[in-house]
């Protein structure tokens, strides 16, 4: 009996999400089962081949839907959950009682923790700061923009390590680890903290680059990565750096895609007129009203550069109108 779970990877809500699940199932459905895991990365053309599903029982937790039979649980918090609406009418006709969609959750994690425990009766207390930290982290949760770049805290240095691994193995010992052990002995545990130190450097770094490229302008920070080799920063850093700023557009490099990032400032005062999902999915993208992006190929740097300029554009005509 294989449970095969897909979540979202390199991502502290998708681990967590794992983690939950596995335990629930564990608890509540099946307690001999065996586990597998695989991580799911939003790429430029998106499809769930069958192979996929290769468990006796196939579970997708913090990504979007998936058109199949053999999909038999399913988690998702993101606004952007269904790529078409083939699959939304799929999911919306499904009569299981595992499948569950609330956009309103702020993590996924969350969302697994509410649903088992009100319709499944499944309780572990255990996990209560790992949800807890899911909901901030996911969340964008965070009292400033300082807490949320400073790094000080166990799970947020955890959260980093995951969201730069690249060794899945590693990233299924620790999601297997959140399933036995309390998030602060996983965190703070040697392998954990070593992964992390090398990556302060590279944040610091990264401030640095930010700082340098970003051009702020009627309420928008613009930032153009693809000249360097960064494969991702923290996505406050925009706002720790500019705290006026309402929005953040940013383009990124990496091997596997070009990316165009959209945000919106957790922390701005502001009352937010867009939702960047939405805008994004107009490009092929998505994600959340408050944070979403476009992946293009990894070729495509004209074309994100288009894409990144008239985002830009429509956020910065969308503040300025209706001003005196
Ligand atoms: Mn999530």
């Amino acid at each position: 009996m294989i449970v095969h779970i897909l979540f979202h990877d390199n991502c502290f809500d998708g681990a967590s999400s794992a983690a939950v699940f596995h335990r629930f199932y564990r608890d509540k459905i099946h307690p001999r089962a065996d586990f597998s895991l695989q991580g799911m990365t939003h790429e430029a053309s998106q499809q769930f081949p069958e192979g996929l599903f290769r468990g006796d029982e196939n579970a997708i937790v913090d990504f979007k839907y998936a058109c199949s039979d053999r999909l038999t649980w399913w988690f998702d918090h993101h606004h952007s959950a269904f790529l078409t609406s083939e699959d939304e009418q799929h999911f919306r006709r499904d009569e299981s009682g595992k499948k569950f969609y609330d956009p309103s959750f702020k993590s996924c994690t969350k969302l697994i923790a509410t649903v088992t425990a009100s319709r499944f009766g499944f309780e572990c207390p255990m996990l209560d700061e790992l949800v807890g930290w899911a909901d901030i982290i996911d969340g964008a949760q965070y009292p400033d923009a300082q807490k949320a770049v400073e790094i000080a805290e166990p799970a947020q240095k955890l959260a980093a390590v995951i969201e730069t691994n690249k060794e899945p193995e590693f990233l299924h010992q620790i999601i297997g680890q959140l399933v036995e052990r309390p998030l602060q002995q996983v965190a703070t545990q040697k392998a954990v903290l070593e992964r992390y130190e090398q990556l302060a450097q590279r944040h610091h770094e990264s401030i640095r680059i930010i700082r340098e490229n970003s051009f702020y302008d009627r309420e928008v920070t613009f930032f153009d990565l693809t000249q360097y080799d960064l494969e991702g920063y923290n996505k406050f850093i925009p706002y720790y750096l500019y705290p006026e700023a309402n929005y953040s557009v940013s383009l990124l490099r990496t091997p596997k895609r070009m990316k165009v990032s959209v945000g919106w400032n957790p922390w701005s005062r502001k009352v937010r007129k867009h939702n960047l999902a939405e805008i994004c999915e107009r490009y092929g993208g998505g994600g959340h009203p408050v944070v979403a992006a476009i992946s293009l190929a990894p070729g495509a740097v004209e074309r994100a550069h288009q894409i990144a300029q008239e985002i830009a554009a429509e956020l910065r005509d969308e503040e300025t109108r209706g001003r005196p």
